[in-house]
């Protein structure tokens, strides 16, 4: 995977950035049912997404994760992949059907899976950051309740101790859940996740399910693997208001509070932000005494995914609208590409928050319509998707990132969302992250040259600390 020298400044770090420091952990990241497929095999269990997929309408063109990158029997030849690409850490996450029965056994053959793959991975010398739930939650659970059922958090936390047994001393770091809020939001919310339910309510219970569960995993995952970080990855946005008026400052304060501080305030201050009770309006959580204590037990990090920013005018005393900004830069997700928001953001968790651990940016990335020239199986086709759009975006990210750290933020390493295109949820496969293209017809992987340019970037990091 080679080019050009000078295509490494198409998405490095500005010059003097603290992230060229050798100890600046740079990586990319995948999830369990985005890429592995292999959905029946070797005693895998069916998840809420193989259901939510079979549902009609659910999914665009009723696409599913079947076969999505087939990466549980390419996994050795994609482990080659990121060691061409030079990172020093690869973001995966378990798929819990896969590792345990639903008498709460493990699957052995699920289980040597991923110890297969972590071993590789210390073979090459990349460190492995380990989320335990991106979402695909067994499906003997939910029919017993999902994350409305205070149980499942107890099973959660089985799960975390069945993981962390098995892979002790592999893992870099663990991450309990990938991005509650969507978990609870669009899986109970609004239904545009699975399992596809739409009651405010619900997603308020479901959240505080996740997040004990998050608590109650903690004892077992530091108990069994010492060495590892523990910590829980999160998405986030930062609000701007429409206007200067007051309504509008305070419909983004709002926004700020539903898509951040319902889930860092518990977290990093063991409380629901006041304002989240009066949004709940009857739709409070049951929340037991010494819940909040277990869901706000030491984390070593915080991860962080970061997309884009919200604009908010305020409708009413409680609510607001997003405000389409037309003018301004939008990826194939119609997502504004804002890379100040980064600063803006961690900036303002790091005055909100005084016990703000160690921050790894565990996202950041773009979909777009990258077309293979010539078709992918063209052997004429070896030219790399220009993905020049990708390219400023992760450039203008690392930069914010930067100056972010300078201004004191204790950001520790920076995952592009993804190694490869998967299969995008709702979306299907048609919205493609990945900075290595995949053809999902012939399963041909082709770095794009965002990847090009990480893998030169890295590459040059690490000869300037072999040359010290
Ligand atoms: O693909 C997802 C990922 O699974 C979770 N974070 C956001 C990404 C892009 O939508």
């Amino acid at each position: 995977m080679t080019e050009s020298p000078d295509i490494a400044h198409l998405v490095a770090p500005p010059e003097g950035s603290r992230m060229h420091h050798p100890d600046f952990v740079f990586g990319v990241g995948t999830s369990s049912y985005q890429i592995e497929g292999a959905a029946r095999e070797d005693g895998r269990l069916p998840s809420i997404w193989d259901s939510f997929c079979a549902a009609p309408g659910k999914v665009a063109r009723g696409e599913n994760g079947d076969v999505a990158c087939d990466h549980y029997h390419r996994w050795a030849k994609d482990v080659d992949l990121l060691a061409e690409l030079g990172v020093d850490a690869y973001r995966f996450s378990i798929a819990w059907p896969r590792v345990m029965d639903a008498e709460g056994r493990p699957n052995p053959r699920g289980l040597d899976f991923y110890k297969r793959l972590a071993d590789r991975l210390a073979e090459r010398g990349i460190r492995a950051f380990v989320t335990l739930y991106h979402w695909d939650l067994p499906r003997h659970l939910e029919d017993r309740g999902g994350w409305l059922n205070r149980e499942t958090a107890y099973r959660f936390a089985d799960y975390a101790d069945l993981m962390s047994r098995a892979l002790s001393g592999r893992v870099a770091a663990w991450a309990t859940h990938n991005e509650p809020w969507c978990a609870a939001y669009l899986g109970y919310g609004n239904g545009h996740h699975a399992p596809g339910h739409t009651s405010p309510r619900w997603a308020a219970q479901a959240m505080h399910h996740l997040l004990l569960g998050h608590g109650l995993a903690l004892p077992a995952l530091r108990a069994n693997d010492a060495e590892a970080q523990v910590g829980l990855v999160a998405n986030i946005a930062p609000g701007y208001p429409a206007s200067d008026s007051p309504a509008d400052r305070r419909a983004a304060e709002l926004f700020e509070t539903y898509q951040n501080a319902w889930v860092l305030d518990p977290l990093l201050q063991g409380r629901y932000p006041e304002a989240m009770w009066r949004l709940w309006k009857g739709c409070e959580p049951l929340v037991l005494p010494g819940d909040m204590d277990t869901i706000a037990r030491p984390i070593d990090y915080l991860g962080l995914n970061y997309y884009s920013r919200s604009v908010l005018r305020a409708k009413g005393d409680d609510d607001f609208d997003w405000v389409r900004q037309p003018d301004a830069e939008h990826t194939t997700m119609d997502w504004e590409v804002y890379p100040q928001g980064l600063q803006d953001i961690l900036e303002s968790f790091g005055r909100q928050y005084p016990k703000l651990p160690p921050i790894y940016i565990t996202e950041n990335g773009m979909s777009s319509a990258d077309v293979m020239a010539g078709g992918a199986d063209d052997a004429a086709a070896e030219e790399a998707v220009d993905d020049v759009q990708r390219q400023h975006y992760l450039k203008r990210h690392f930069a914010a990132c930067s100056r972010a750290m300078d201004k004191g933020i204790d950001v520790r390493g920076y995952f592009i969302w993804s190694l490869m295109d998967n299969f995008e949820w709702a979306w299907g496969y048609e919205r493609r992250f990945g900075i290595v293209h995949v053809d999902f017809d012939t399963q041909r992987r082709s770095p794009k040259r965002s990847a090009l340019a990480y893998a030169e970037y890295l590459r040059q990091r690490k000869a300037r600390v072999g040359a010290r």
